[in-house]
């Protein structure tokens, strides 16, 4: 059978409840572990106030992905994830121990009812955008990161993030 060919998946990791720091970094290892995924970028970690949401300060951060699943299958991976950190989805947009966003995928755009890449919401987040404009410069431009100024993201201190 042909190899799969591999693509850069771009996911994008926030949490809210519990030990925010400890899960993002928790989640990180574990993409990194899965089989089939290579972990090619991480930026540091920013934390945030609720956007469309409540409860205490986010922390987020953007990884890159070398993968040769299938957006469906990497998906998957990354619901199987949430669910073992004790993700709970009471309400849209509720406070979550962890949340695992897959933003890009490859090029691709994909439209089915469980999955929609380009995540719809990314550009407009500086929450996505700063971590992602330190990974991966080209695909954030000026303009975008002016459009999301006002929104306020302090960096975590590097050596902090665990
Ligand atoms: N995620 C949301 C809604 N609001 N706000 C911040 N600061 N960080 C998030 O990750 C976030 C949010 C829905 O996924
Ligand atoms: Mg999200
Ligand atoms: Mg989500």
């Amino acid at each position: 059978m042909r190899e799969r060919s591999s693509v850069v998946a771009t996911v994008g990791l926030g949490a809210n409840l519990g030990n925010p720091q400890a899960a993002v970094a928790g989640a990180i290892a574990s993409l990194a572990a899965l089989d089939g995924v290579k972990l090619v970028a991480q930026s540091a970690f920013y934390r945030s106030a609720p956007i469309d949401s409540s409860g205490p300060d986010y922390v987020n951060a953007v990884v890159q992905l070398q993968t040769n699943l299938s957006a469906p299958e990497l998906l998957a991976q990354l619901q199987t994830l949430e669910l073992g950190a004790g993700r709970e989805r009471p309400y849209r947009n509720a406070p979550r121990t962890l949340d695992l966003d897959l933003l890009l995928f490859g090029d691709a755009s994909i439209q089915s009812p469980s999955l929609t890449v380009p995540h719809p919401r990314m550009w407009q987040r500086a929450f996505v955008l700063l971590p992602l404009a330190e990974i991966a410069p080209a695909l954030v431009s000026a303009a975008l990161l002016d459009s999301v100024k006002d929104q306020i993201l302090e960096r975590v201190p590097d050596g902090n993030n665990c």
